[in-house]
């Protein structure tokens, strides 16, 4: 009987994907990546530094930068990122998932976070969410990144919930990959032919209701 979700946050709760985006590109003209919408997707769910790997390596610049470079990069990145999401309002919330959100409070499910991002705890203060949640597991305590289930295996923790009991929410591959990994039931929200792994499919967050959840699952 499932009796818990854990949250993805960028793509699922708000749009942060466009913040991240335009900070990270002032990053890939610094250090001279040619921009792309293709690099800008595989960010999503990614880690800040792993994140700034993959925009070095793009432009072949992996081996140009110390490691005290690259953090100075990423601490750019995220200064920037911090400012834009500053603008944040419960207006920001992707349509449809405050009332879904709301719904599951009122019908007892708890909730827990599975984000990547360690401003996360911001963003969910910003959107008014913070007491929705049960906990947010912390990023920084994480040893792997989705795909590796690690992150949702916590969030299960994180609400006193066995895996069997938890149904994940994500827009990204990885994500549902990391879900299916902790043996929870994964919900994913956008493009069939991306998500395919996911046990149960939404085109968009607007879908996504208790209603349409228990008939999927029969
Ligand atoms: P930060 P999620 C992820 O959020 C973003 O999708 C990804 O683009 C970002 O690099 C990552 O968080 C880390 O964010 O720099 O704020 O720690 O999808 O896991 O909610
Ligand atoms: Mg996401």
């Amino acid at each position: 009987e499932i009796k818990g979700f854990a949250f993805d946050l960028d793509g699922v709760i708000t749009d942060t994907a466009k913040f991240h985006a335009q900070a990270w590109q002032q990053v890939a003209d610094k250090v001279g990546t040619n921009w792309t919408e293709d690099l800008a997707d595989g960010l999503k769910g990614i880690s800040r530094m792993d994140s700034l790997e993959m925009i070095l390596k793009a432009g072949g610049h992996e081996n140009d930068y110390s490691q005290a470079e690259k953090e100075k990069l990423a601490a750019e990145k995220n200064d920037n990122y911090v400012q834009l999401i500053k603008t944040l309002t419960p207006d920001d919330i992707l349509p449809g998932m405050l009332d879904f959100i709301k719904s599951l409070q009122a019908s007892g499910y708890k909730m827990s976070l599975a984000s990547v991002s360690l401003n996360a705890p911001v963003i969910l203060k910003s959107l008014g969410l913070t007491d929705a949640f049960e906990g947010i597991v912390n990023p920084a305590s994480l040893k792997k990144g989705k795909p590796d289930p690690e992150i949702y295996v916590r969030a299960a923790e994180v609400m006193k919930l066995d895996p069997k009991q938890v149904i994940g929410v994500e827009d990204a591959a990885a994500g549902v990959t990391a879900i299916n990994g902790a043996n929870e039931t994964s919900l994913g929200i956008g493009n069939s032919d991306v998500l395919h792994e996911a046990d149960l499919i939404f085109p968009d967050t607007a879908a996504v209701t208790i209603e349409a959840i228990k008939e999927k699952m029969g």
